[in-house]
């Protein structure tokens, strides 16, 4: 017990030295770069669809999938018109900088506007890696509940938005989104939320107007 703390911590400093060179990097490209944080199946790729599609021809997506096996999410990402990598972490739960780097290297990223990286589908682990993105994004499925800010509540304090998903079945579960919301604003005062569905496209403009304004932001100050 006493061996494993120092051990994590040195390889948490190393990931976090590498993220800032990443994040560097983007920085010099003018490149927004996002962290998609979700529990499985809560419908980050679908996000990702909806938001490749709405944005084509206006913006230019690129997306780093992290799924433990197959390449499915890549596929479908490809298909919706961005170029897309898939890292497969095996049994690992979280992305890393160095999956992100290596990642980059068979990417082409030249005159991208935007990355978008998929996390690994949980709300745990990816939030304490640091991928040298501007900001993390939470999807929260309003089926599985509307208290999960309250009991998962470090990937909603470490992110800046929060993308309520799937609120076309609100009429078919007890959670509620508005309840949902405040959880997550108890949690994080600051943080950007949006109602929406990925399925009928319900209020994804708000979502795609956040979007546009980080990458603004970014383009004027360096940071999204
Ligand atoms: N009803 C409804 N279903 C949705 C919505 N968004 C996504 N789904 C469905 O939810 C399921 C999971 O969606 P994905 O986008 O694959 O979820 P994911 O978070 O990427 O999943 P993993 O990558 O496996 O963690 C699919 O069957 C989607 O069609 C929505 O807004 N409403
Ligand atoms: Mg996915």
């Amino acid at each position: 017990m006493s061996v494993s703390i120092p051990v994590l911590r040195d390889i948490t400093e190393a990931n976090t030295l590498l993220a800032n060179e990443l994040r560097a990097v983007f920085r010099g490209r003018n490149i927004l770069v996002l962290d998609l944080i979700a529990s499985p199946g809560a419908g980050k790729t679908t996000l990702l669809e909806r938001t490749i599609g709405r944005l084509n021809g206006e913006l230019r997506l690129c997306v780093i999938e992290g799924d433990p096996t197959t390449s499915i999410d890549a596929e479908r990402v490809a298909a919706a018109g961005a170029p897309a990598v898939q890292i497969n972490t095996g049994s690992g739960c979280h992305l890393e900088a160095r999956m992100v780097q290596a990642a980059l290297s068979q990417l082409d990223v030249a005159g991208a506007d935007v990355i978008i990286i998929e996390n690994v589908g949980n709300l745990m682990c990816p939030t304490g890696w640091d991928l040298g993105e501007d900001a993390k994004v939470v999807v929260a499925s309003l089926p599985e509940g509307d208290d999960k800010p309250l009991k998962y509540p470090m990937a909603f304090s470490a992110a800046q938005a929060v993308v309520i998903n799937k609120i076309d079945l609100e009429p078919y579960v007890s959670a509620k989104a508005e309840r949902l919301r405040r959880n997550a604003l108890t949690i994080n005062p600051d943080l950007a939320v949006f109602e929406v569905s990925c399925l009928t496209g319900q209020g994804l403009d708000g979502w795609l107007d956040w979007l546009r304004a980080k990458l603004l932001a970014k383009r004027r100050t360096g940071t999204g």
